[in-house]
C-alpha cells in the first residue's frame, strides 16, 4: 500500500539531501513517488508560500495569519496532490507537513495548541503521515548553515529564543508518536544520509514491499 512519508526539522537540519538520499532508496524499490513541500506544492500554496516567507508588500504578517495560511497551503496540497497520488498507489515524500506546525506556530509562537487542533480537525480530519523523519539540530548550527546560502527570510529571522522553543516542541512530540524516528543532524552528511537510508529501509520491510 502507498505511504506519505514526512521529512522534518529545524532550518539547516539537511532535509533536501536527506530527502534527495530518501527519493534513491524508494526508486530502487521501483516505487513511484511524488516530491512535496510545504507550505507549498500546489500552484495556490506556492502564492501561500511567497506571502509567509516575507512581510507582503511591506506589511506585517501577524501570527495568526502565518498560522491559518499554512493550514490553507497544507489543505490545497493534501486534497490537490497528495491524497490523489496515495490513491493511484504513489508514496509521497514529503518536505514537512503538519508537525512543522505544531513546532513553530505552536511551540515557537506560542499560538495554543487547542486553535491548532481546531484548524487540523478542520482541514485534515484524521489524515496523517505514514511515517516521520524527525532531523534534530540545535539551530545555532542550523541556521548557520542556511546563512551560507545568502540572507535569512521573515521566518528564519524570528530569534534563536523561537528555534530553541520550535526545537523542544519538535523533541517532546517526536517522543511520543509511533512511526517516528530522530535523526542527530549534527553529524556528518553522509552519516546522517545513512542512519535516514537504514530507518526508511526498515519502514518499507513493514509495508511488505520487496
Ligand atoms: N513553516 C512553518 O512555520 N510552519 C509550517 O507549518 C510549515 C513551515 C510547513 C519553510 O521554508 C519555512 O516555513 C520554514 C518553516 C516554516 N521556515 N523557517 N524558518 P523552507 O522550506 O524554505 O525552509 P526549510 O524547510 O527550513 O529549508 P532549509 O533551510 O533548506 O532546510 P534543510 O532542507 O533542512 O537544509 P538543506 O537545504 O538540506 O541544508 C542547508 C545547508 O546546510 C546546505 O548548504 C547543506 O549542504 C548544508 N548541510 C546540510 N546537512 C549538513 C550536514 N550534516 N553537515 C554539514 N552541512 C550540512
Amino acid at each position: 500500500m502507498a505511504a506519505f512519508v514526512v521529512v522534518e526539522g529545524l532550518e539547516g537540519a539537511g532535509k533536501s539531501s536527506v530527502i534527495d538520499a530518501l527519493k534513491r532508496v524508494l526508486d530502487s524499490h521501483s516505487i513511484a513517488v511524488e516530491l512535496t513541500r510545504e507550505p507549498g506544492g500546489t500552484p495556490m500554496a506556492e502564492a501561500i508560500r511567497d506571502c509567509v516567507k516575507h512581510d507582503w508588500q511591506g506589511e506585517r504578517v501577524t501570527q495568526e495569519t502565518e498560522l491559518l495560511l499554512m493550514y490553507a497551503a497544507r489543505s490545497q496540497l493534501v486534497e490537490n496532490v497528495i491524497k490523489p497520488a496515495l490513491n493511484q498507489g504513489r508514496w509521497v515524500l514529503g518536505d514537512r507537513h503538519d508537525l512543522s506546525s505544531v513546532a513553530y506556530q505552536g511551540g515557537g509562537r506560542g499560538i495554543p495548541i487547542e486553535s491548532l487542533r481546531t484548524l487540523r480537525r478542520m482541514t485534515l480530519g484524521d489524515f496523517v503521515p505514514d511515517f516521520t523523519l524527525y532531523l534534530d539540530i540545535d539551530p545555532v548550527l542550523g541556521l548557520e548553515r542556511a546563512r551560507t546560502r545568502g540572507e535569512l527570510d521573515r521566518i528564519e529571522q524570528s530569534g534563536i529564543a523561537f528555534f530553541q522553543r520550535a526545537r523542544q516542541c519538535y523533541q517532546r512530540m517526536i517522543a511520543d508518536m509511533e512511526n517516528a524516528v530522530s535523526i542527530d543532524a549534527s553529524q556528518a552528511i553522509d552519516v546522517v544520509q545513512e542512519q535516514a537510508v537504514a530507518a526508511l529501509e526498515a519502514f518499507i520491510t513493514t509495508q511488505g514491499v520487496s
